[in-house]
């Protein structure tokens, strides 16, 4: 996530600030660019960009978009201009594994956008998909006209053509901006995007922090061996993501013992899912409304946010460490299940899964001794197939893909550097670790206990039950 942009500091459109120093991005602009449309900034690197330092307008401390980038704009006459363009992407989802997707200025989702509350905004949209799309500025104070919905307040962008939307960014807050135009396709094909417009001036309710970072809750529906999404689906989603990006492929939110962090989540999907943080207690202090007032919060460690929502969290991290960070539906922290498969727990099936593949490409089998099993055998799975599970720590495998990441908590970590420190050393004495000596036999449950009533029509024999680890992957 230390990479610069050279797309960028190639063009000298505009540059990003270095990660660690902090320099203040120069903004120039030539003759010709002031007289057309702004030149579009592309970004085809999936790194998490450093924040955009403002070279021009009001001063604000920038975002980190996890494994995004915010889109540079130029000054025209005191308006922020911003060229944004719809288009087919390539989006590398994990390392190895490349989705067709669509998004915005060479990505999925779209650079977020950061303005000033008060700022006069001017949007260039230009759509380069094969069909019509709008922009909805999700949450936004605007003109009727300006929010975006095709049909009902502006004719819709068809391809090749150039739209402008205009308005001031009244309120501050977080934002999203999605496709108002056959949204079923283009949001379930990636087009989506944040927008953070920061405070003027001192707000009693936005509290200042030293690391701002945002990422939206998308999911897709892509077959293993195939590389575009399935537009249709409503319920079966296999590939559970954080800025088009599945774990172990998302950057760790990287930050200083004692910063004051706050992390901005927006979901687009089509479920809820209820974000869990370790380690630490955070406060849901935004929503797309904006911000909460500070009598209605309380500390949580996990927060449900539903579908069009957006949640800012904030905490104080002050316990070092690498502490995970995910979405506590377990179905979402796995990758690429395939559907209807068996479950073969208690079959050893490493050498069958192996034939049978050779057969049938698409073919998967759960594991033998439950799901941990896929995340260490060699499993054969068709040709650019997210890996289920894959991530590997400092102890072993994390048994988890999808939504998860680290939050990483380190003393020696500098201001404003967002670099991966690599693992946490943990101080001696401070790890779980086997127990070898002398063990007492542990207390066990006894007794199921009594009951309200006497139960009617009571069977012959008593009847138990096995617990099966589940076959299918549809009731999420
Ligand atoms: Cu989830």
């Amino acid at each position: 996530m230390n990479k610069e942009s050279d797309v960028n500091s190639r063009r000298g459109f505009f540059k990003l600030a270095g990660i660690a120093g902090g320099a203040v991005a120069a903004a120039s602009v030539s003759r010709v660019a002031m007289a057309a449309l702004p030149e579009p900034v592309i970004q085809t690197g999936t790194d998490t960009m450093a924040p955009l330092v403002p070279g021009t307008g009001r001063p604000y401390n920038p975002v980190a978009t996890l494994n995004g980038w915010t889109l540079p704009w130029r000054m025209n006459q005191g308006v922020k201009e911003f060229h944004l363009v719809a288009e087919p992407v390539v989006r590398e989802m994990a390392p190895g594994f490349k989705a067709h997707l669509w998004g915005y200025n060479g990505q999925s989702p779209g650079p977020t956008i950061e303005v000033v509350e008060g700022d006069r905004i001017r949007m260039f949209v230009t759509n380069k998909l094969p069909e019509h799309t709008s922009v909805h500025w999700h949450g936004q104070r605007l003109p009727n006209g300006m929010d975006g919905v095709s049909g009902l307040t502006q004719p819709a962008i068809q391809p090749g053509k150039t739209f402008v939307y205009e308005f001031i960014a009244r309120r501050p807050g977080t934002f999203m901006y999605h496709p108002h135009a056959d949204e079923m396709t283009q949001m379930a094909m990636g087009m989506m995007g944040f927008w953070v417009t920061h405070p003027k001036t001192k707000n009693p309710l936005i509290d200042e922090v030293q690391r701002d970072f945002c990422f939206l809750l998308n999911a897709y529906d892509i077959d293993p061996g195939s590389y575009t999404p399935k537009i249709m689906t409503m319920m079966d989603f296999n590939l559970w993501s954080w800025n088009s990006r599945i774990f172990p492929g998302i950057d760790s939110l990287n930050v200083r013992l004692n910063d004051k962090v706050r992390i901005r989540i927006g979901n687009l999907t089509m479920t809820n899912h209820p974000i869990h943080l370790h380690g630490h207690e955070f406060l849901v202090t935004g929503t797309d409304g904006g911000p909460t007032p500070k009598s209605t919060r309380w500390y949580e460690v996990t927060t449900d946010i539903a579908v069009g929502q957006m949640r800012q969290i904030e905490f104080l991290a002050d316990e070092e460490g690498d502490w995970a960070f995910h979405c506590h539906k377990s179905h979402h922290t796995m990758n690429a299940m395939g559907h209807d498969v068996p479950t073969l727990i208690g079959v050893d099936h490493r050498d069958v899964a192996r034939k049978i593949s050779r057969l049938i490409p698409d073919y998967m089998v759960m594991g033998e001794r439950g799901m941990a099993d896929m995340a260490e055998m060699e499993m054969p799975i068709p040709d650019n197939t997210a890996p289920m599970m894959t991530g590997q720590g400092p102890f072993g495998s994390v048994e988890m893909g999808g939504m998860f990441s680290v939050l990483k908590v380190r003393k020696e970590q500098k201001t404003g550097d967002y670099k991966d420190p690599g693992w946490f050393k943990h101080p001696a004495g401070t790890v779980a670790h086997e127990y070898t000596g002398a063990i007492a036999e542990p207390a066990r449950f006894k007794s199921e206990g009594g009951q309200s009533m006497p139960r009617a029509n009571k069977n012959a024999s008593d009847t138990v039950v096995q617990v099966r680890k589940p076959s299918s992957h549809s009731d999420h």
